[in-house]
């Protein structure tokens, strides 16, 4: 084990022992280091809402998550990059499209970084982007249903991880790929072959919020960790940290920790729309997909094959390369666009870069060298600051807007505070354990919100009862009033958090959808009423239009179906009350339910395997006589003479 990294173990496990001892020692009923008045903070009344809605990513759940801030309740799951039985979500017909790739049908993902769209550098409350962090993606949500509406693929890439990271008015999401390949792909040696990285660019429609591949910058095979996009005077740069500027293909932990120091990757891109618009981009064709919810409700894909890929020798002026120690992780842009820090896992400090002295370097020419054609700044040139003493391992930073920085320190398990004046830390405050993210309201924005922090956790050891070898994920909220950071509220997380994102919640919960609106549905399968229900035979497919009504389904009994057919069911929720979703369920269906909202029209696929009768149900309960919500399909052998009836419509069984 190389030197760093064995002093890296060691500083962990101190750091653990020492804060799991405090609290084993019979502490554990006292709040651990959380302020006196704690309770009282975060407490919300029953039947009062909270004043913040906090959108954490899932991690390895591959979906999103809603909290409640500041009592940290559950308030919702929303599935994005992964299937979700409960809703139906990857399994129904209208929403399988959305998790397809140019790698077929993938029902996971791995999803890191929520990014509430903004306008002006302020949330807007319209959609909430994140990135697939496996298989290169970056996702777009509604906020008025909190559903997935698009996703689109990240061609020449491989692991998505920084990603979305939004410009000022959400002109553009970006992603880079984290593992440096062949670009193009192809086959070669792992050890002798010549690997390339790309920065990649999405418009995002001011309007519409859909997303198209705007152009990809072909860089040097390094792996591209976080960017964030700059505001104010920085609002037209991107940036990107990268690690392992060694190129090392093996045993990164320590062949790629060899450098002082790394790259940001700044990326001009007004230059680079310039290029673009000269037409001094090359074609690739590599297909990725667009997959989007239409005006129907139906997600489509579409495969593309054609990107435009923007050489750095064709448009100099476009990249440079600022030099940070080491290894760098996040790079977070505060909120006057001037400071731009950077995490280095191993650094000894935090560096703070300063945009206007990296504008006047890049006039002057103050660089040292260049790497294949991109200049490499000064580091003297461009540092604004290095705050000492910042802790073991700075990985993360959010700003309060009141001139003040806050650094996630994952080996010391801390959060370090300092000032963006003289780069002096002036508080810390311990994290329960290896915090990762951090996250204040409005914290990347030109306007946050502040009042408090949110430390995402990776481990949590002793912070709750035991629940066998895997334990819960946590965030952690912290009071940032004062001078001092204080401790209100642990509170479990699902799926290992990455970062998050909050706004008030006066932004979005007069916008929340209640129903879908039935007498407008323009779903090519709804049923708008009773007297419309059918059953339609079409070779072995079987489409029953079916509708659901507290409290019973029509039609509800259905003959002549035979073995072999598919039948599709497609359920009208005909309810046009708030809060009253139908359900779905057939035995014996290789499917998830269906969950229908109000108004909403969604189809389950169901191949029966056996002649018999076979009863379906209503999974939501959703009246006194939910129970009785249940039908019968009789199911024959193949070439059977049942006939096809059903009843309710025009159907003949009575
Ligand atoms: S990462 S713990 Cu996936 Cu955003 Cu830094
Ligand atoms: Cu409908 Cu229960």
């Amino acid at each position: 084990m190389p030197s760093t990294a064995r002093a890296v173990r060691a500083a962990l496990l101190a750091a653990l022992a020492t804060a799991a001892g405090t609290s084993a020692c019979g502490k554990s009923s006292a709040p651990l280091g959380a302020a006196t008045d704690a309770a009282a903070r975060v407490y919300v009344a029953p039947g009062q809402y909270d004043e913040l809605y906090a959108f954490m990513s899932g991690g390895f759940s591959g979906n999103v998550t809603v909290y409640g801030l500041p009592s940290g309740r559950l308030l919702q799951q929303i599935p994005v990059f992964s299937q979700y039985p409960e809703k139906g979500y990857g399994y129904n017909e209208e929403t399988k499209a959305m998790l397809n790739t140019s790698y077929g049908f993938i029902p996971w993902d791995d999803a890191h970084h929520p990014q509430l769209s903004i306008t002006d550098g302020k949330a807007d409350g319209r959609w909430l982007f994140i990135n697939g962090n496996n298989t290169p993606r970056i996702a777009r949500l509604d906020l008025t249903r909190f559903e997935t509406d698009e996703i689109i693929e990240i061609p020449n890439s491989a692991g998505g991880h920084g990603s979305p990271y939004l410009t000022e008015n959400s002109e553009y999401a970006v992603s880079a790929t984290r593992f440096a390949v062949p670009e193009p792909q192809q086959d070669m040696s792992i050890r002798d072959g010549k690997f390339g990285g790309m920065l990649t660019f999405v418009k995002i429609d001011p309007k519409s919020g859909h997303m198209s591949l705007a152009y990809q910058i072909h860089v040097p095979g390094y792996d591209y960790d976080l960017a964030r996009s700059g505001k104010g005077p920085s609002r037209d740069w991107s940036f990107f940290t990268s690690y392992n500027t060694e190129e090392a293909k093996t045993l990164l932990e320590a062949n790629a920790s060899q450098k002082d120091k790394d790259y940001i990757a700044a990326v001009n891109r007004k230059a680079a729309e310039q290029c673009v618009a000269q037409g001094k981009t090359k074609d690739w064709n590599t297909p990725y997909l667009h997959n989007l919810v239409g005006e129907d409700g139906i997600a489509r894909s579409e495969t593309i094959k054609s990107e435009k890929i923007l050489e750095v020798a064709d448009c100099p002026g476009v990249l440079y390369f600022l030099p940070t120690p080491k290894s760098p992780h996040g790079v977070d842009v505060d909120p006057t666009g001037e400071f731009i820090v950077a995490g280095g896992k191993l650094a000894t400090t935090i560096p703070v870069h300063s945009f206007s002295k990296m504008v006047k370097a890049i006039a002057d020419k103050a660089f040292d060298g260049d790497v294949g054609g991109i200049p490499v700044l000064k580091y003297d040139a461009i540092i604004a600051g290095e705050v000492q003493n910042p802790g073991l391992g700075p990985l993360h930073t959010e700003f309060d807007g009141k001139g003040y920085a806050y650094t996630s320190v994952f080996i010391s398990s801390e959060i370090v505070k300092f000032s963006l004046t003289d780069f002096k830390v002036v508080d810390r405050i311990p994290t329960y354990y290896s915090i990762g993210h951090l996250m204040i309201p409005g914290g990347d924005t030109e306007h946050p919100y502040g009042k408090y922090v949110i430390a995402l956790n990776k481990i949590t050891k002793d912070r709750y009862l035991p629940t066998g070898p895997e334990l819960t994920q946590a965030g952690q909220l912290y009071d940032i009033t004062g001078d001092k950071m204080k401790l209100l509220l642990d509170f479990p997380m699902t799926g290992e958090p990455h970062y998050a994102q909050a706004l008030p919640a006066s932004i979005l919960k007069d916008k929340s959808l209640k129903t879908y609106a039935l007498a407008t549905s323009t779903d090519p399968y709804v049923t708008k009423s009773e007297k419309d229900v059918k059953v339609v035979r079409q070779g072995n497919k079987v489409h029953v239009y079916m509708t659901a009504i507290r409290s019973h389904f029509l039609p509800d009994n259905i003959e002549g179906i035979q073995v072999g057919d598919s039948v599709f069911f497609h359920v009208t929720n005909l309810e046009q009350d708030w809060d009253v979703p139908h359900g779905f369920a057939m035995l014996g269906a290789q499917n998830a339910e269906l969950l229908v909202m109000p108004g909403q029209t969604r189809t389950l696929v169901w191949a029966p395997l056996r002649p018999g009768i076979y009863p379906f149900y209503c999974t939501d309960f959703c009246s006194a006589l939910h129970q009785e919500m249940q039908g019968y399909m009789r199911v024959s052998a193949k070439g059977s003479a049942t006939k096809l009836a059903w009843n309710g419509g025009a159907g003949a069984l009575k």
